[in-house]
């Protein structure tokens, strides 16, 4: 499709509740929203980067400049075929997955709305719900954390993930598992720790959790698998796994047993695929996890996860769970099975909310074919 025109949204929005993690605490989101003209039709895509740089290195200001300067150019104008012809346009920048992931999401749903495809019909997704979790982050205390894992445990959701970091690792774990026995929990500890400092994690294995999710370094492979020999725990890669290769890597040197995947974070949802197949190939089980998404990511999010190799419960929580007022009309709610239905209209299935998007805008630019 011939890409007329290119809107970057700049967006900060107030999170219903506080979320933090190893990496810091956040009270507002920011990410960038990215429109795509061709033909009459607007594709809308999120780039799940965030303010500052402490999950990765991109912010939404490094993702800005990115799309600006160097994606924009290469396909303003162009006649981007499919998914597999952007990621060949783009592929001469180095790095910057979200950035291009936020845009390939955008043809997605440019090219569903065209061929009166949902995203999930596109994605070969087999399932029309998807079993989904919530991501707690780090609370005052362990007795503050019981009570909101309860809350979460009491609205549905049958699977959670705490997050973790030195100090507030094992206590809190044991806490929520004696509170709650038979509760399907995970923690994260978004490379918080050394293999030395993950000594302390030990008596995590007598926990009965699904996965510890990247204990070690985000540029690790390696110390992970040494870690992993010390565990009977599977451990989840997250931060680390940046693209297919790098997921065949830890495979191979064993480094986890448990993959999750991010479109964002390996450059969009053609990889993500790649990253699916060869692991339900291999065996290996994997996940959705998030970002905190809007509306926009969180219906990407629902057709990926409808995946048959996705067999663990996603990060991928009911709309209220992080916004009073998200930005797109359709709003996503838990099933009493702890599932939320995979959108089915065309392309991501969600509209805009206009008036959400400019109330939560912090900037806008419009770039033109001259
Ligand atoms: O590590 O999975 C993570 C949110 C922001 C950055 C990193 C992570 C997370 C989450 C939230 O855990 C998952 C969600 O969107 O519900
Ligand atoms: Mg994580």
């Amino acid at each position: 499709m011939k890409i007329e025109s290119i809107t970057l949204h700049h967006l900060r929005m107030p999170l219903a509740a506080p979320f933090e993690t190893s990496f810091g605490r956040e009270v507002e989101r920011e990410c960038v929203i990215i429109s795509l003209n061709a033909d009459g039709l607007t594709g809308y895509g999120e780039c799940v980067a965030t303010r500052d740089p402490g999950y990765n290195y991109e912010t939404t200001g490094t993702a800005l400049h990115i799309l600006k300067d160097f994606i924009a150019p290469l396909i303003l104008g162009r006649d981007v075929i499919n998914a597999a012809d952007f990621r060949q346009r783009v592929s001469r920048i180095r790095g910057h997955h979200l950035a291009k992931a936020g845009v390939e999401m955008a043809l997605w749903d440019l090219l569903g709305k065209r061929d009166q495809k949902s995203l999930r019909e596109m994605l070969g997704g087999t399932r029309e719900k998807v079993e989904v979790g919530v991501s707690v982050g780090l609370q005052e205390s362990p007795e503050v954390l019981v009570r909101t894992v309860r809350d979460y445990v009491e609205q549905g959701y049958a699977r959670v993930k705490i997050k973790i970091k030195p100090g507030r690792d094992v206590g809190d774990a044991s806490a929520v598992r004696r509170a709650f026995p038979n509760l399907r929990l995970q923690v994260d500890a978004n490379s918080a720790f050394t293999l030395e400092s993950a000594q302390s994690l030990k008596p995590l294995d007598d926990l009965n959790l699904l996965l510890i999710e990247q204990p070690l370094f985000e540029d690790d492979i390696w110390d992970h698998r040494k870690l992993q020999e010390q565990f009977r725990t599977p451990i989840c890669l997250d931060e680390s796994i940046v693209s297919a290769r790098h997921a065949r890597y830890a495979l191979e040197m064993n480094a986890c047993r448990i993959i999750n995947i991010k479109a964002g974070r390996v450059g969009g949802l053609s990889q993500a695929l790649e990253i699916h197949n060869m692991c339900r190939a291999q065996g290996i089980p994997v996940w959705c996890g998030g970002m905190l998404e809007t509306g926009v990511g969180r219906a990407s999010n629902l057709a990926l996860a409808s995946l048959p190799g996705f067999v663990l419960p996603g990060d991928i929580s009911a709309s209220d769970r992080y916004y009073h007022r998200d930005i797109t009309n359709e709003k996503f709610s838990l099933n009493a099975d702890s599932t939320i239905d995979v959108p089915r209209g065309v392309g991501l299935g969600v509209t805009i909310d206009e008036d959400a998007l400019k109330t939560f805008s912090l900037a806008r630019l419009e770039l033109k074919t001259n």
